[in-house]
């Protein structure tokens, strides 16, 4: 097997739902000499997508939704070392967070265990958070980055009040502000004003990495 139809072999176990045999599938890929981030991006998102547009579809029903966010953690076990290696430390704080009314946190996680490695101190304050919350961490914290994640486009507002708040409170001229996530484009970063896009969580990190 070569590198390519290994890597279709873990996109095919998210794609399936295959829960027992993910795990395997992300070994075989880097037995078979593929790149850790070839096998994050090309085979476990991007069966991510083809799941949620059988969702989309109707092929696929909430269960299997469900499903596939545990087949992604576990096909990301033997990812999870290679794409952390670093002892880098002391890059500052960032807070970043699922903004108000999205549980959607498997990216957002992607980019938190990114960020640490690359030796930022990351404040995470898990998914559905408010913009209150946000300001008082960016607060405690005096963190001059702040990493919003948002997959549903409904909630785009929750985006909005977010850098609102943070304008509101006074902070906004202390952060920068990056979004990323599913439904996020450079487009709205401009138009909510806020300093980047991040397509993926390297690119998250490069900007991150600019910022400070
Ligand atoms: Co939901 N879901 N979901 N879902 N889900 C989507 C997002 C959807 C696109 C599926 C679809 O219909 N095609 C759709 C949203 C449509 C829209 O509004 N545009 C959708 C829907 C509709 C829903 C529900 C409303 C379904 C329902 O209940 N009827 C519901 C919403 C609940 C809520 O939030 N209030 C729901 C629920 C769920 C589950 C809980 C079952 C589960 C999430 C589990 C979890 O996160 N713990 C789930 C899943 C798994 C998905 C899909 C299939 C996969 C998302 C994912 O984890 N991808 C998704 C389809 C899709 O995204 N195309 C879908 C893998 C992850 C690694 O990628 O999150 O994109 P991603 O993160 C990437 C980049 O985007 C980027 O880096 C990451 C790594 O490369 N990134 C950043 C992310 N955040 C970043 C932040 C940055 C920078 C980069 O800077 C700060």
């Amino acid at each position: 097997m070569n590198e390519r139809e290994a890597i279709q072999g873990v996109l095919e176990a998210v794609v399936n739902v295959d829960i027992d045999g993910v795990a395997e599938q992300v070994r075989a890929a880097l037995k078979a000499g593929a790149d850790p981030s070839a096998v994050l991006n090309e085979g476990l998102s991007a069966g991510m997508r083809i799941v949620g547009e059988r969702f989309q579809s109707g092929e696929y029903f909430l269960t299997e939704l469900v499903l596939a966010g545990e087949v992604l953690k576990a096909g990301l076990v033997p990812l999870e070392t290679l794409l952390t290696k670093t002892d880098i430390q002391g890059k500052g704080a960032v807070v970043l967070a699922t903004v108000k009314g999205d549980i959607h946190d498997l990216g957002k996680n992607l980019v938190g265990m990114m960020l640490s490695s690359a030796g930022f101190e990351v404040i995470d304050l898990g998914s559905d958070v408010s913009s209150q919350r946000i300001v008082e961490a960016v607060r405690k914290h005096q963190a001059k980055i702040v990493g919003l994640s948002l997959l549903l486009t409904p909630m785009v507002g929750s985006l909005r009040s977010a850098v609102e708040e943070l304008t509101r409170v006074g902070l906004r001229q202390q952060v920068r502000i990056i979004i990323g996530g599913a439904c996020t484009t450079p487009g709205l970063a401009k138009e909510l004003g806020c300093d980047g896009h991040g397509e993926d969580a390297m690119a998250a990190v490069y900007l991150c990495e600019k910022f400070i």
